[in-house]
C-alpha cells in the first residue's frame, strides 16, 4: 500500500492550509474519538509547529466512554487542551466556549481579533462544528456581504474570529489496517480500499471486542455467532436483510454497504476502533 494515495492533492492541500495558518492564533484540531491516533494527520503536526491548538475528540457519542477517557488522559500529556465532543448536541458548547476563553493567546499586543480555524481529515465533523459555533456564538455584524470569494471570517461572541471553511487534509495512511479503519469512519474513499473488505474488517472489530450481541440484535440474526468469522457474519446479515444478487446468492457488496451505513449512523452501538494500548510506539 502506498503511503500517500494522492501526492498531488496533498501538496495542494498543504499549500492552501499553510496560506491560512499564518493568520491563525488557535487551531481546533478535530479527530474522531473512535480513532484518535489514526484520524490525526502527522503532516499537519509538522506544519503547525508551535501554533496553539485545541484538540477535539468528536463523535464521542459513538465511542466507548471508558476508552475515550483513556485517550483524554494520554492526549492531555501533550501541551494542548483536549475535549471529548459530540457535535450533534448543543450541550458540549459551554465547555468549548470556556476553553476558547481560557486559551486566548495572552499577548495583549494584538491589535486585531484573534482567529481560529477548524482542521481535520474528511468526515470527522468539521463542518458540523463550524455550524454549531456559528449558530451559538456568531455575532450579527449587520454588514452586507458582498460577492464572497474564498474563505470568510465570522465574528464569534467569545472574542474570536473563525474561518468559515475548515482546513481539510487527506488522512495519513501508514498501513492496510489504518486504511481500513479510515475507510470505516468515512474518511477515505473506497477507491483505496473497497467496501467489502472494510465491512469485514469492521465486523471483525465487533467480534474481537465481544460486541456480536449488538449485531445479532440489530440484524435479527439467529443462532450462535461467537465462533463465526466476519465473512460468515456478512453473509448472514445479507441473508437477513435480503441483499441478493440477480442470479441468486448473497450480494456481499450490498450487505457491506448496509453495514457501513449502519455503523456510521451509530445504530450498531458504541465502539472504539483503537485503544491507547494498541500501539507501543506512538
Ligand atoms: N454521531 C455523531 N455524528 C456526527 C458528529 N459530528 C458530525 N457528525 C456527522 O458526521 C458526518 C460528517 O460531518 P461533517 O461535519 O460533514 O464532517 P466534515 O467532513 O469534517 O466537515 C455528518 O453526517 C454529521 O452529521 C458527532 O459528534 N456525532
Ligand atoms: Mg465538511
Amino acid at each position: 500500500m502506498e503511503k500517500i494515495p494522492y501526492p498531488g492533492l496533498m501538496a495542494r492541500e498543504e499549500k492552501r492550509l499553510k496560506e491560512n495558518i499564518k493568520y491563525i492564533d488557535l487551531v481546533l484540531e478535530v479527530l474522531d474519538a473512535r480513532l484518535p491516533l489514526t484520524s490525526r494527520n502527522y503532516r499537519l503536526q509538522k506544519m503547525l509547529g508551535e501554533k496553539k491548538r485545541l484538540i477535539i475528540l468528536n463523535k464521542a457519542d459513538l465511542a466507548e466512554e471508558d476508552i475515550t477517557g483513556h485517550w483524554l488522559e494520554v492526549l492531555a500529556r501533550e501541551k494542548w487542551p483536549v475535549l471529548a465532543f459530540n457535535a450533534q448536541k448543543i450541550s458540549g458548547l459551554k465547555k468549548l466556549e470556556k476553553l476558547l476563553l481560557l486559551n486566548r493567546p495572552g499577548n495583549l499586543q494584538y491589535r486585531r481579533s484573534l482567529r481560529l480555524m477548524v482542521v481535520g481529515i474528511p468526515n470527522v465533523g468539521k463542518s458540523t462544528i463550524i455550524n454549531r459555533l456559528v449558530h451559538k456564538f456568531a455575532v450579527k455584524t449587520g454588514e452586507k456581504a458582498g460577492i464572497t470569494r474564498g474563505p470568510q471570517w465570522i465574528r464569534l461572541r467569545v472574542g474570536w474570529e473563525m474561518l468559515d471553511t475548515p482546513g481539510l487534509l487527506s488522512p495519513y495512511i501508514k498501513n492496510n489496517e489504518n486504511a481500513l479503519a479510515l475507510a470505516a469512519i468515512g474518511s477515505l474513499d473506497f477507491k483505496v480500499v473497497d467496501e467489502e473488505r472494510t465491512a469485514k474488517w469492521l465486523l471483525e472489530k465487533f467480534l474481537a471486542r465481544g460486541k456480536f450481541l449488538s449485531l445479532i440484535n440489530y440484524y435479527s440474526l439467529a443462532g450462535d455467532y461467537a465462533g463465526k468469522s466476519a465473512a460468515e457474519l456478512l453473509v448472514e446479515i445479507g441473508l437477513s436483510r435480503g441483499c441478493y444478487k440477480k442470479g441468486g446468492g448473497v450480494d456481499k457488496m450490498k450487505a457491506a454497504q448496509l453495514v457501513l451505513r449502519d455503523f456510521r449512523r451509530g445504530v450498531l452501538g458504541r465502539i472504539s476502533l483503537e485503544k491507547p494500548g494498541d500501539y507501543e510506539e506512538t
